[in-house]
C-alpha cells in the first residue's frame, strides 16, 4: 500500500513479506501480523522523551509533583520514574501475565491490536509492564511510554498515544499506621465475597482506605496541574485487573472527556508477582488527553506536527510556566462519502479495518471517518455500509485534486483489502 500522505514523509519498508522489522530486531510474520508501515513509523519517536515537546512537559510536572509531594522514609522520593520500556512486549505481557485478561476478552481482538505475530505485539497499555516491576521489588512507581491501538479517528482518538501508568503498593503497616490502634486492622479477611465495593480476599476497611489514597493522590495531581476550577468527576467501570474500578472525567470544550483509568489491584496479580503480603492501586491516564486540556490543543494530530509555529509554542525555560497555546488557523475540511457492499457473509469485516485502512492512505489528512449509514437490503440480504471521511489538514488548505486522488486510492483499497465492492 502507497502512503499518499502530503505531509512528505514516507514510510520505511519495515513490513517485509515475511518479517516484519522493529527496533532492530526481526519478528517473522504470521496470520495475526496486522502492524503497518505507517504505525511502525512511529515507533521509536518517544515524543514523551523529547525536551520541551508538550507531552514531555506534561511528563515532567507530573514527576515533578510526585517527587516533591511524596517522600519516602529515608527523604528520597517515593516514586520511581520508568520511561524507557520497549513497545514491543509479548501477548502475555499485555494481556495474560496477571493481567488476567481472559483468552476471550473482546479487548484482545486483532481488529483493535497491532500484532507483530501470534506471540509478540505493540502494547495497547502501560499496564503491560505493572507485573514485571512489581516482581522487581518496586512498590511506588510512575511509567511513561507510547501505546498503539486500532481505534476509532477524531480529535480525541489517535492509534498511536502516552500513558502514564502509576502504582502505589501498601504493607498492613503502611496503610494503617496513621489509623488509630491500627494495628488491629488487617489489610485481608478469609471466607470473604466479593462484592461491588471490594475482592474476596481484602477487608473492607482496608479497601476503602486504598481507594480514598488513591482518588486523593489523583484528585491532587489535577488540582496541582489545572488549578481547583477544573471540573472533576468520578465514574464506577470494570478494567479485568482491577476491582473496584474507576474513571475520571474532567470538562473540556462544554463536553466530559475521560482522562484515566484506576482502581484497586486484583490481588491475584500481586500474589503472582510476588507481592501477596500487600494491597495496591494502579491507574492509566492518557497524557495528550491531559496535554490537550492544558494546553488548549484542539486536536490529538498536533502532537505529530514538526512544524516550528506548534514546537516553538513550548519551549519554554520553566516546566511550570504558563503556556497559552496559539492555535494554527483551522484551514478548510473537505467532505467526502464511500459506500461499499460488504462482503458475502462479512464475518471477517470490521469497522476498525476500514479505519485502518483510511489511515493508511490517508495519514493525517484524516481527520474523522464516521459510519454515517449501515442497512441490510430487504431482498438480496447483502449488508452495505457509508462513511463520511473528513479531510483537513493542519498546517494548509488541501485542494479538491488532492484529496480527491486520496479518496480514490482510499476506495481502491477497500476493494483489494477488504474484498468489499465499492458503489462509486
Ligand atoms: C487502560 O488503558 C487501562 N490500562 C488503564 C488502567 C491502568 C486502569 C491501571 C486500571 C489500572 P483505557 O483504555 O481507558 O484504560 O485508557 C486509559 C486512558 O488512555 C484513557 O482514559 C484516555 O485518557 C487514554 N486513551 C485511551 N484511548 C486513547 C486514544 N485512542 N487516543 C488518546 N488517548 C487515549
Ligand atoms: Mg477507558
Amino acid at each position: 500500500r502507497r502512503c499518499l500522505c502530503a505531509d512528505g514523509h514516507a514510510p520505511r519498508p519495515v513490513v517485509g513479506p515475511d518479517s516484519v522489522e522493529v527496533l532492530g530486531r526481526s519478528y517473522p510474520r504470521d496470520d495475526l501480523t496486522n502492524v503497518t508501515a505507517r504505525i511502525l513509523s512511529r515507533v521509536g519517536r518517544n515524543l514523551h522523551n523529547q525536551p520541551h515537546h508538550p507531552l514531555w512537559l506534561i511528563k515532567e510536572r507530573i514527576k515533578a509533583h510526585f517527587y516533591s509531594a511524596y517522600i519516602g522514609r529515608w527523604g528520597n522520593p517515593l516514586f520511581s520514574v520508568h520511561d524507557n520500556l520497549s513497545p514491543v512486549v509479548t501477548v502475555q505481557q499485555n494481556f495474560d501475565r496477571c493481567l488476567l485478561i481472559p483468552p476471550d476478552h473482546p479487548s484482545r481482538k486483532q481488529g483493535d491490536n497491532y500484532y507483530l505475530n501470534r506471540t509478540t505485539m505493540l502494547r495497547a497499555h502501560t499496564s503491560a509492564h505493572q507485573s514485571e516491576l512489581v516482581r522487581s521489588g518496586l512498590d511506588a512507581f510512575l511509567l511513561a511510554g507510547d501505546v498503539y491501538r486500532r481505534d476509532e479517528i477524531d480529535a480525541s482518538h489517535y492509534p498511536v498515544f502516552h500513558q502514564m501508568e502509576g502504582v502505589r503498593l501498601f504493607s498492613n503497616h503502611e496503610l494503617f499506621s496513621s489509623v488509630r490502634r491500627g494495628e488491629e486492622l488487617s489489610l485481608f479477611e478469609s471466607g470473604g465475597r466479593r462484592t461491588p465495593e471490594k475482592q474476596e480476599t481484602h477487608s473492607l476497611e482496608a479497601v476503602k482506605l486504598v481507594e480514598f489514597n488513591l482518588k486523593q493522590t489523583l484528585s491532587r495531581l489535577v488540582a496541582q496541574l489545572f488549578g481547583e476550577d477544573l471540573e472533576v468527576r468520578w465514574v464506577d467501570c470494570y478494567f479485568p485487573f482491577t476491582h473496584p474500578s474507576f474513571e475520571m472525567e474532567v470538562r473540556f470544550q462544554g463536553d466530559w472527556m475521560e482522562v484515566l483509568g484506576c482502581g484497586v489491584m486484583e490481588q491475584e496479580l500481586l500474589n503472582s508477582a510476588g507481592a501477596e503480603n500487600k494491597l495496591g492501586w494502579a491507574f492509566g491516564l492518557g497524557l495528550e488527553r491531559l496535554a490537550m486540556v492544558l494546553y488548549d490543543i484542539p486536536d490529538i494530530r498536533l502532537f505529530w506536527s514538526q512544524d516550528e509555529r506548534f514546537l516553538k509554542q513550548f519551549r519554554v525555560s520553566d516546566i511550570h510556566q504558563n503556556i497559552c497555546f496559539q492555535p494554527l488557523s483551522k484551514y478548510p475540511p473537505l467532505l467526502n462519502d464511500i459506500s461499499f457492499w460488504l462482503p458475502d457473509g462479512a464475518d471477517g469485516f470490521t469497522e476498525n479495518d476500514f479505519y485502518e485502512l483510511v489511515r493508511s492512505v490517508g495519514g493525517d489528512l484524516v481527520e474523522k471517518v464516521t459510519l454515517v449509514d449501515d442497512f441490510t437490503h430487504p431482498k438480496t440480504g447483502r449488508r452495505s455500509q457509508c462513511y463520511r471521511i473528513v479531510y483537513r489538514h493542519m498546517e494548509r488548505t488541501l485542494t479538491q485534486q488532492e484529496v480527491r486522488l486520496v479518496h480514490e486510492q482510499i476506495e481502491r483499497s477497500a476493494e483489494s483489502e477488504l474484498g468489499v465492492q465499492g458503489r462509486y
